[in-house]
C-alpha cells in the first residue's frame, strides 16, 4: 500500500507509535510517506537488513510554515494539509494516517476535500490528549469533532480512550481499539549495563521516563522517591525532556537528593536506562494507554503507578505492578520499597510483565490490526454515498 502519515515528532507516545509504525509497515514491503514539521526521533531506516528485501520503502516530508508579518500564529494546519495534498498527489497515496486528532485529522480531511477526485482515505488514531485535554476545550471541540465524524475510520489506543472519546466527544460513529505495541526484542537485556550502569553498589535503581507534561507527575516522582531512599540508599533516573523537568531538577536539589537522582535527558535508546531497573515509576494523573510503562515492562521492569485511564489494560495490578489511586502516594512508596527489598517478588512481575509485552503487545499484531481497518477505510471512502 501507499500510505501517508502524519504526526507530532517531538518526544511523546503519539509521535513514536507513529514512527515504529511506519517502520514496521515499510519493513513490511509498503511504501510509507511520514509528513510532519520535523522528523520523528524513532524514525530509523533500513530498521533491519530482512526491511529491505522486503521492497517497502520510507520517506520523511518536512512541513514548511512560512511566517508572514500579518500573521501572530502562522496556520501550520494549513501548511501540513498542503504537504499532504502535494505528497498524496505526487506519490499516488491511498490512504492518510493521522496520529493525534489536533490538527492532524481536520489538515487529511481538508487534503481529501483538496484532492478529489483523486481518492484517498483517512485514518485518525486517537492517543489520549487529543481528546481528553486538548480535543474538548471549547477553543477545539468542535474541530476535532469534525475530524472525528469526518475520517474513513477512526481507532483509539485503549478500550478507555474509547469510551472517553464517545462520551467527551459527544460523537456517535465507530471507534475501533488498536493497543500500542512494542518492539521486545529491542528491550531484551542486550543493553547491559543497562541502568545499573548509574549504580555504585547493588542498591535499588528506579526508573522515570516521560515528557515531563504536568499529567505524568514528575515531582510526585521525586516524591515517592524520597520515602524510598528514607529507607535505603537507592537511585533514580529520569529520562526525557519537558516542561516540569527544570522544576524537577530545582526541586531534587532542594531536596538534597544530590547525586542519587539522576537527570538523563532525551535518550536515543531508552531501554539502556530500563534494562536492570528495579522498577518504573508513573504516578500520572490521567493516562490513555502508558506506552513508557508497556516499554519498561518489554525491558522486565516491573510497574509502579497509577490506576488511570487505560493503565489497567496494559499493567496487569499485582502481577506485573502495581496500580494505585494517583492520589495514594504512600500505596505507591510501599510498592516501590517492596521490590527494593523483595528481589524474587522483584523478578517474577518483572518477567511477568515482559511475557505480557511480546504476547499480547507484539509489532506483528498492531500492524495486522492497522492494516484491515486501512482496507475497510479505503472501502468507505470509495463507496458510494
Ligand atoms: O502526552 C500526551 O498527552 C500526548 C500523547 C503523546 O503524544 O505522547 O500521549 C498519549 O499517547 C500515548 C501513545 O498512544 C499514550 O501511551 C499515553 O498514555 C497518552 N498520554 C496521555 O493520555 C496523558
Amino acid at each position: 500500500m501507499k500510505i501517508g502519515v502524519s504526526c507530532y515528532p517531538t518526544y511523546g507516545g503519539s509521535g513514536i507509535v507513529a514512527a515504529e509504525l511506519s517502520c514496521a509497515l515499510a519493513a513490511r514491503g509498503h511504501e510509507v510517506h511520514v509528513i510532519s514539521y520535523a522528523r520523528p526521533h524513532r524514525l530509523s531506516w533500513p530498521a533491519t537488513a530482512a526491511s529491505t528485501s522486503a521492497g517497502g520503502s520510507l520517506h520523511f516530508h518536512k512541513v514548511d510554515v512560512r511566517g508572514y508579518p500579518l500573521f501572530e500564529y502562522p496556520p501550520y494546519s494549513l501548511a501540513l494539509a498542503t504537504k499532504m495534498v502535494e505528497v498524496a498527489r505526487r506519490h499516488e497515496l491511498e490512504l492518510m494516517h493521522v496520529h493525534y486528532a489536533v490538527p492532524n485529522a481536520v489538515s487529511a480531511v481538508l487534503a481529501r476535500q483538496m484532492l478529489a477526485p483523486q481518492p484517498i482515505a483517512v485514518v485518525t488514531t486517537l492517543h489520549g490528549t487529543d481528546v481528553t485535554l486538548v480535543g474538548k476545550d471549547p477553543s477545539y471541540l468542535e474541530t476535532t469533532r469534525f475530524g472525528v465524524v469526518q475520517s474513513d475510520a477512526v481507532t483509539a489506543v485503549s478500550s478507555s480512550l474509547r469510551a472517553t472519546t464517545l462520551e467527551q466527544l459527544s460523537v456517535d460513529c465507530d471507534v475501533e481499539v488498536v493497543p500500542n505495541f512494542v518492539d521486545a526484542a529491542q528491550f531484551a537485556g542486550q543493553a547491559s549495563p543497562g541502568a545499573r550502569r548509574w549504580a555504585t553498589g547493588d542498591e535499588p535503581v528506579f526508573v522515570h521516563v516521560s515528557n515531563f507534561r504536568p499529567v505524568k507527575r514528575a515531582l510526585q516522582v521525586l516524591r515517592i522517591f524520597e520515602a524510598v531512599r528514607a529507607r535505603r540508599p537507592c537511585k533514580l533516573l529520569l529520562v526525557g525532556e519537558g516542561p516540569d523537568h527544570a522544576k524537577v531538577a530545582e526541586r531534587a536539589g532542594e531536596l538534597g537528593l544530590g547525586e542519587d537522582v539522576v537527570l538523563l535527558g532525551e535518550l536515543p535508546a531508552v531501554e539502556e536506562a530500563l534494562v536492570g531497573a528495579t522498577a518504573f515509576l508513573l504516578p500520572s494523573s490521567s493516562e490513555s494507554f502508558g506506552l513508557a510503562a508497556l516499554e519498561a515492562m518489554a525491558a522486565g521492569v516491573p510497574v509502579v503507578g497509577s490506576r488511570v485511564g487505560g493503565m489497567p489494560e496494559v499493567v496487569v495490578d499485582g502481577d506485573c505492578g502495581f496500580l494505585l489511586p494517583p492520589e495514594d502516594l504512600d500505596g505507591m512508596v510501599r510498592a516501590a520499597a517492596l521490590y527494593a527489598d523483595d528481589d524474587e517478588l522483584q523478578r517474577r512481575h518483572g518477567a511477568s510483565g515482559r511475557r505480557r509485552a511480546v504476547e499480547q503487545f507484539s509489532v506483528d499484531r498492531a500492524v495486522a490490526a492497522y492494516l484491515s481497518v486501512y482496507q475497510r477505510a479505503i472501502a468507505a471512502s470509495s463507496a458510494p454515498v
